[in-house]
C-alpha cells in the first residue's frame, strides 16, 4: 500500500525556518539552560493556550510525575492503574512509594473509580490515574473518594494536552496533573514534561525540586535534583504550539474517519469516550488476541506498523512488582491495537488501513 512505512505515530513538527527562527536567540545570548528565557516563555504560552494559570515545563513525562509525587513530600502507597505505560508505575517506585493497582473499567480503558476505595489504606499516600490515551477520567467519581479519605490526587495527563473536561482544560484537574512533551505527543519539545497545579506552594516547591531543591541558587529547601527544560527544547515547543490546534483537528478527523469505516464491522470495539477528547491515539479492541495479530500482520505486509499500547499490562512486570491479577486489563492489553494516527497520514491511508483491517478479520 504505501511506499514509505506508516509507523502508529510521527511527531507534528513546525516548520524548520520558524524553529531556527527562534533558536537565534540562543546563539546570540548563549543561555541554554537554567530557567531561560525560552523555558519560561514555554510555559506562559503553553497556560495560555490551554487556558491554565501555571505550568512547571521539566525535562520529560516521567520527571514531571516524579517531581508532583516528590511535591507532595509523602512516602507510602499509590492507588494507580495497570492499564497504562511503564512510566507511570516507574516514577512511583523511584519516589520510594508502591503502586497499587486498580483494574480498569473495560470500555474507557481508564481506572474504574467505583474500585478505588477498596484499595485506600492508612498508607495510601496519592491516587494517580491515568487519561489513557488522552480520553479523560471519571474525575467527579474519583474527587468524591479522594475527598472523602483527603488523599491528593495526580493526574497522569501524559497523553492529554488538548483535551477538556466540563469545558475546561484536563490540567487544571486533581492537585496535581503531569503531561508529556515527548516527540509522539500532541504537543513536542522532543523529550519534555509539566506540571501543572493551582496551588501556589506546591508550584514553588515544584520549580524548587526541578532545580536541585534551590532557593534563588542559595538555601536548599528541597530534597530535588535536576529536572530542567533546555532552551532548546523550549524554542522547538514554542514553534510547535503554534500547529498544536491544526494537529488536534487533523487527529479528530481522521479518527472520525477510522471509526465510521470499522464501525461496519460489530465485533470491533472502540474506547468509550467520555469527555472532549484529543484523540491522540486510535486505540481498536479485537474480539481476541488472535484477530488483533491476524489485523497486524495484515498491516505489516502492507509496510503499516500499528502498537499495541499498552501490552502486557503493567502488573504483570513480575521483575519489578508482585503480581496481582487484573482481569480487566489484562484482558484488554491482550486484545486492543493502536492504529496509526498522524498529522504525517493522508485521508486516504486512514481508509486503505481501515480497509486492510476490516479484511484481515472477515
Ligand atoms: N505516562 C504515560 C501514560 C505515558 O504514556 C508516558 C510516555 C509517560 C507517562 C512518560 O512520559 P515521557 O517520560 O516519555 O515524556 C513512547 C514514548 O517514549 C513515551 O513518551 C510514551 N509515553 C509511550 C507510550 O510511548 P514508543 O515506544 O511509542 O516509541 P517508539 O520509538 O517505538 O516510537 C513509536 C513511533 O513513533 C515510531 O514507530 C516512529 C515514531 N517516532 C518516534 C520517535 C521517538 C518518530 O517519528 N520520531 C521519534 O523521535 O514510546
Amino acid at each position: 500500500m504505501a511506499n514509505k512505512p506508516i509507523y502508529v505515530t510521527m511527531p507534528t513538527l513546525a516548520p524548520l525556518e520558524e524553529v531556527n527562527e527562534i533558536m537565534k536567540g540562543i546563539w546570540e545570548s548563549g543561555i541554554m539552560t537554567h530557567n531561560g528565557p525560552l523555558v519560561q516563555r514555554f510555559e506562559k504560552e503553553v497556560c495560555e493556550h490551554l487556558g491554565v494559570p501555571k505550568m512547571v515545563a521539566c525535562s520529560n513525562g516521567t520527571i514531571a510525575l516524579q517531581m508532583a509525587i516528590k511535591a507532595l513530600g509523602k512516602t507510602g502507597e499509590i492507588i494507580t492503574t495497570p492499564f497504562t505505560f511503564i512510566a507511570t508505575i516507574s516514577s512511583i517506585m523511584w519516589e520510594h512509594c508502591t503502586p497499587v493497582f486498580v483494574d480498569i473499567d473495560p470500555e474507557t480503558l481508564n481506572i474504574d473509580p467505583k474500585k478505588i476505595e477498596e484499595r485506600i489504606t492508612c498508607h495510601t499516600v496519592a491516587i494517580m490515574p491515568v487519561h489513557v490515551f488522552g480520553n479523560a477520567c471519571q474525575i467527579d467519581e474519583i474527587d468524591a473518594v479522594a475527598k472523602a479519605h483527603n488523599i491528593p490526587v495526580i493526574y497522569d495527563a501524559a497523553h492529554a494536552v488538548g483535551v477538556k473536561y466540563k469545558g475546561k482544560c484536563i490540567m487544571e484537574y486533581g492537585d496535581l496533573s503531569c503531561t508529556s512533551f515527548h516527540a509522539t505527543k500532541m504537543l513536542n519539545t522532543a523529550e519534555g514534561g509539566g506540571v501543572f497545579t493551582l496551588n501556589e506552594e506546591l508550584d514553588e516547591r515544584l520549580r524548587r525540586i526541578r532545580f536541585f531543591g534551590f532557593e534563588n541558587h542559595a538555601d536548599i529547601l528541597e530534597d530535588g535534583f535536576n529536572g530542567k527544560m533546555t532552551e532548546v527544547h523550549a524554542a522547538l515547543g514554542l514553534a510547535n504550539l503554534r500547529y498544536l490546534d491544526k494537529a488536534l483537528a487533523d487527529r479528530k478527523e481522521k479518527y472520525a474517519l477510522y471509526k465510521e469505516m470499522l464501525s461496519e464491522n460489530p465485533e470491533i470495539g472502540f474506547q468509550k469516550i467520555t469527555s472532549d477528547c484529543n484523540y491522540s491515539y486510535f486505540p481498536v479492541v479485537f474480539k481476541d488476541e488472535e484477530t488483533m495479530q491476524k489485523v497486524t500482520a495484515a498491516l505489516n505486509a502492507e509496510n503499516v506498523y500499528p502498537r499495541r499500547y499498552f501490552y502486557p499490562s503493567v502488573n504483570t512486570f513480575t521483575k519489578i512488582v508482585p503480581y496481582i491479577p487484573m482481569p480487566m486489563s489484562e484482558d484488554i492489553a491482550s486484545r486492543v491495537l493502536c492504529l496509526p494516527l498522524h498529522v504525517r497520514m493522508t485521508m486516504q491511508n486512514v481508509e486503505e488501513i481501515a480497509e486492510i483491517t476490516l479484511k484481515a478479520i472477515k
